[in-house]
């Protein structure tokens, strides 16, 4: 009866294209692909859609992308209909999240369709890193402590990761074995790019990227596109499109979330000042009145490893400069039983292994998420049992923004 009368944001499809190295196809055409899965999976059609929230692509970037994308698939030119562009970087998915939780629950909107797509995966390298370079380095650097050379986004985690060794002792190991176990859990999802796991020596003996990053411990660069859809739940009840009891599956409610801000461009001395993930997991837990005890699965966005370990910090797994032992911890207990292994974080195998096609990603993180919650994580033995709530965390820049939403099992059990 409550869940009526108090309106609440509710995930109710999901869809993405198969990923793959190359798809040849443009971002907007992976974002429609992507798109129509939702809507199916969700039971609702374009023509219910009242609101749209895109993140720009890298490989075909369009001036008010959500409206050129509103556009394409004929929601525009229409009047009721609220269409927004946002660019938090990877973060971007889950910001989009947040909008919609907040589009659904004070701006009216019944139900608001999320949608990411990008072919970096189609682009030829040299026009990949041109691109990239040149949105994470200013432009009147060009030598001096604060350049980076090319590839500049691997550079300047590389530095955040010298920082981490530095400070904290955590050890090159360490950080290598976030890579062998996003492949593991790779290897137990049917749709990753990464199937078979890589072992520790071919991580460190990896081509070198830059001094302290190998080639697998960058994202898997891919094309993709994903969309999410979010309801309010007086639309669903009014519709009778309740998805609990539909299939067994239940709806997911976004219970909140928090976001935080860091540098553009990393400084030339690294401190902990430049991190975001911290205050942005910390807003989410005070938001939701909820501890890191409350949480059953993870999301990480796990860009680069450091990423991993300090997103692994803030949301609680371990405390502040242990992100590399536990890492390790974890490694250990997969290489004692692999057969039973289970570890509640990136069951998906996230960017390291999943795929990565740019700004895409951490709606993967959601996708796993909703899957987890409704209990279909059911191939390779990834579904966490009874898993009631996950958090989902996505990172855009080097640490420039951090976006932490918490969902949840629309009736808890
Ligand atoms: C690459 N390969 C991997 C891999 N990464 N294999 C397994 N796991 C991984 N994680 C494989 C490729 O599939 C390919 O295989 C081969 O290695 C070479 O990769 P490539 O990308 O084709 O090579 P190249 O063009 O030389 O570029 C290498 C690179 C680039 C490391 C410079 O891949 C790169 O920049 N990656 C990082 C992408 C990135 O920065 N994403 C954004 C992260 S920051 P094969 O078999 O085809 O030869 C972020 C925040 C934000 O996420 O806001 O965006």
């Amino acid at each position: 009866m409550s869940s009526r009368l108090t309106l609440t944001a509710r995930i109710v499809g999901t869809g993405m294209t198969t990923l793959t190295k190359r798809s040849n196809l443009s971002a907007t055409e992976l974002m429609q692909e992507a798109l129509q899965y939702a809507l199916s999976s969700a039971n609702i059609a374009l023509g219910d859609i009242d609101g749209l929230i895109a993140v720009p692509s890298l490989s075909h970037p369009h001036f008010l992308e959500a409206h050129h994308f509103a556009t394409k698939v004929g929601l525009l030119p229409k009047k009721d209909v609220v269409v927004r562009t946002l660019d938090t970087g990877g973060a971007g998915p889950i910001t989009a999240l947040l909008e919609a939780q907040r589009m659904v629950t004070q701006e009216d909107c019944q139900a608001v369709a999320i949608v990411a797509g990008d072919a970096v995966g189609t682009m030829d390298s040299s026009s990949f890193l041109d691109r990239a370079d040149a949105g994470c380095r200013p432009s009147h650097v060009t030598s001096g402590p604060q350049f980076l050379p090319s590839p500049v986004i691997p550079h300047g985690y590389s530095r955040c990761t010298e920082y981490q060794i530095n400070k904290y002792g955590c050890t090159r190991e360490q950080l290598a074995m976030v890579s062998v176990l996003m492949s593991f859990q790779a290897s137990q999802h049917p749709s990753a790019l990464t199937n078979t796991p890589h072992t520790l020596e071919s991580v460190l003996t990896a081509p070198e990227i830059a001094p302290s990053v190998g080639l697998l411990e960058c994202a898997r660069r891919a094309d993709g596109g994903a969309a999410i859809i979010v309801c309010s739940s007086r639309f669903l009840a009014e519709r009778n499109l309740t998805t609990r009891g539909n299939g067994g599956t239940g709806d997911v409610v976004i219970l909140g979330g928090g976001e935080a801000s860091g540098p553009l461009y990393p400084p030339v001395v690294i401190d902990e000042t430049m991190f975001s993930c911290e205050s942005a997991a910390r807003n989410a837990y005070t938001k939701c009145q909820l501890e890191p005890e409350d949480i059953d699965w993870f999301g990480l966005y796990d860009c680069f490893p450091i990423c991993f370990v300090r997103a692994v910090e803030a949301v609680g797994l371990a405390e502040k400069g242990k992100g590399g032992v536990w890492v390790e911890e974890q490694y250990n207990r997969m290489m004692a039983d692999p057969a039973s292994f289970q570890m509640p974080v990136n069951s998906h195998g996230g960017l390291l292994s999943f795929g990565a096609p740019w700004e895409v990603p951490a709606t993967y993180n959601v996708i796993e998420a909703v899957k987890q919650l409704r209990r279909t994580a059911t191939e390779g033995g990834r579904q966490v049992e009874g898993a009631r709530r996950a958090l989902v965390y996505g990172n855009g820049g080097i640490f420039s923004a951090s976006a932490v939403a918490v969902l949840g099992r629309a009736v808890d059990e």
